[in-house]
């Protein structure tokens, strides 16, 4: 029985230069420092406590780092997504037949699009950002698949960022991290909310590990305000992958134990 967090990882595609970009300009990508930071963020997710089992990736994937984007992994089921954007549906394959070693696996199905960067589970509740990847329909099957397992899904609406988790991430029991000008704090109902440093609109995207959080250097004052309220932030510099428009969420799958 799997006793330990895995986190699944994927390799930087060599191709990453060609990445898909929404709200950010095409600058040059310094693949050497794209991996050393990655395998940095490998490293940290180990000193928290999880085993990294990381996919190979290929030229004909260039966003294939973010691979949080191509699944969503409950303590019962793994759902393969439909990317919203075309060019990442080639990366479905292989993370398919390495989730189903860890769980029974289900899809999202033409006409939904769902990007897992949208998907925020909070416990058994499950956000759904409406955005330009992830549309009405991946929220209505979503809603199938998750419902008989106690879940409830809520779709918040989102402006102005990638992805939902661009704006909110659960930063510790009952608290989300947020930048309340691209997600509705009202859609999340009862939540102590600590707001990103105004100067520091991206830094909404913590990954929670275990009683942790890993940060992205790049916001040191929205660090400042998790610390004084109490929890605890591992900090890790992610500026190469930043500018393929990818924080720090999108780059695992963390699995906990399965269930029961
Ligand atoms: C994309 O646009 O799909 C990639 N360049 C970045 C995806 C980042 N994913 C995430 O934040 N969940």
């Amino acid at each position: 029985m799997m006793t330990t967090l895995v986190a699944v990882t994927r390799e930087i595609s060599p191709a990453m230069a060609n990445c898909e970009l929404t709200h950010l300009p095409r600058v040059a990508i310094d693949l050497d420092r794209a991996r050393a930071q990655h395998e940095d963020y490998e490293r940290a997710l180990a000193d928290l406590g999880c085993t990294v089992h990381r996919l190979p990736s290929g030229p004909e994937m260039p966003d294939s780092v973010f691979i949080e984007d191509i699944a969503i992994v409950l303590g019962e089921l793994g759902i393969i997504t439909r990317p919203g954007a075309e060019s990442r549906r080639v990366e479905c394959a292989v993370v398919e037949q390495a989730l189903a070693h860890y769980r029974a696996l289900a899809r999202i199905e033409p006409p939904a699009t769902l990007d897992g960067g949208d998907v925020l589970a909070v416990g058994q509740s499950i956000f759904i950002g409406v955005s330009s990847r992830t549309n009405r329909a991946a929220v209505a099957q979503m809603r199938t698949l998750v419902t008989p397992l106690g879940y409830s899904v809520e779709a918040v609406s989102v402006h102005g960022c990638l992805h939902l988790k661009s704006a909110v991430t659960s930063a510790g029991d009952g608290i989300l991290l947020m930048n309340r000008a691209w997600a509705p704090a009202e859609a999340f109902g009862n939540f102590d909310v600590i707001d990103v440093h105004p100067d520091e609109p991206h830094g909404a995207n913590a990954v929670r590990v275990g009683g942790e959080l890993l940060c992205s250097s790049m916001f040191p004052r929205t660090r400042e305000r998790l610390e004084r309220r109490g929890l605890r932030v591992t900090g890790v510099d992610v500026s190469e992958l930043a500018k393929a428009e990818g924080a720090l969420t999108c780059c695992s799958l963390i699995l906990a134990p399965p269930d029961g």
